[in-house]
């Protein structure tokens, strides 16, 4: 398999995959080691049906539904990230054409399924890029006293706060409601190489658990900005027929505001990948 790094960053291009085709056992598992080392991979000028994305995409992990259903495309694994519209004005997928601030997603689940994979189907002329902030190389970097000062620690993380964030209406604000505050450690462990990384969402998380409110706004300001400093970032700059594929076990991402005239689609699947091979958050519920 031809993996190269993308660009200077961590990431990293595989270009001799057709992602429609049945893959074997064994490339998947290379595709799976590449994405424990690289964090994000990029897969150029794919072609796929929404079922050809379920598929290759189910290989790694049980595909997810996600929390938003008005989300949804025709597969049922398959959700559209747009700021589109239907004929009658109804948006076609989620996210419109707003910033979207560093965050993981899931990061408000106690389980959170952490494979995430973005297919470019609707390239807009002027393309907003994702950045992808990675959590291992960031912890790696940390003083020491800092890593043994937050080693124990879990943050907690509120849907509500994510959802203020975006700018849509109602059905956001009802599954806000019903969705609990959970506690995650701020450091988590590959269950396969040992490795450590942080685990934050600035967009979604409001305190330290049995940390003043201050203290520990202080503190998740002070590794947020470590995180996504320039040296950790890799900045997605995308072409038409992209698959990008990355692990919210260990990255954070964010996108710029575009122009809201511009026609965006991408279509999108979330894996809940193993947690026996992949670092993977567990939290547990707060109130
Ligand atoms: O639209 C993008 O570039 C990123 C979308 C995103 O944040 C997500 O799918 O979680």
């Amino acid at each position: 398999m031809n993996i190269r790094p993308a660009g200077q960053a961590f990431a990293a291009v595989i270009s001799d995959l057709e992602l429609w085709q049945p893959l074997t056992d064994h490339q998947i598992a290379e595709i799976r080691d590449a994405l424990k080392s690289h964090g994000v991979l990029v897969f150029r000028r794919q072609s796929l049906s929404e079922e050809e994305l379920a598929d290759f995409s189910g290989r790694f992990g049980e595909l997810e539904q996600i929390v938003r259903t008005d989300w949804a495309a025709n597969h049922p694994a398959v959700i559209r990230i747009s700021n589109m519209q239907d004929a009658t004005g109804v948006p076609i997928g989620g996210l419109g054409s707003n910033e979207l601030d560093w965050h993981t997603d899931q990061s408000y689940m106690t389980n959170p399924a952490t494979g995430a994979v973005l297919q470019m189907v609707e390239l807009p002329p002027n393309p907003v890029d994702t950045m992808f902030a990675n959590l291992k190389l960031a912890w790696s970097a940390l003083d020491a006293a800092t890593q043994q000062e937050i080693e124990n620690l879990s943050g907690v993380f509120q849907y509500a706060k994510r959802q203020a964030t975006y700018k849509e209406g109602k059905l956001a604000a009802t599954i806000a409601n019903q969705t609990p505050d959970v506690a995650h450690p701020l450091v988590n462990i590959d269950p396969v190489t040992g490795e450590k990384s942080l685990y934050l969402d600035p967009t979604t998380m409001t305190g330290i658990v049995g940390m003043s409110d201050t203290a520990a706004s202080t503190l998740l300001d002070r590794l947020s900005a470590h995180a996504t400093a320039d040296e950790f970032v890799y900045r997605h700059r995308w072409q038409s027929g992209d698959v990008v594929m990355w692990d919210n076990g260990f990255l954070l991402h964010r996108r710029d505001e575009f122009d809201a005239s511009m026609c965006r689609l991408l279509k999108r699947t979330t894996i809940r990948m193993p947690a026996d091979l992949h670092m993977v958050p567990t939290g547990n519920t707060l109130s």
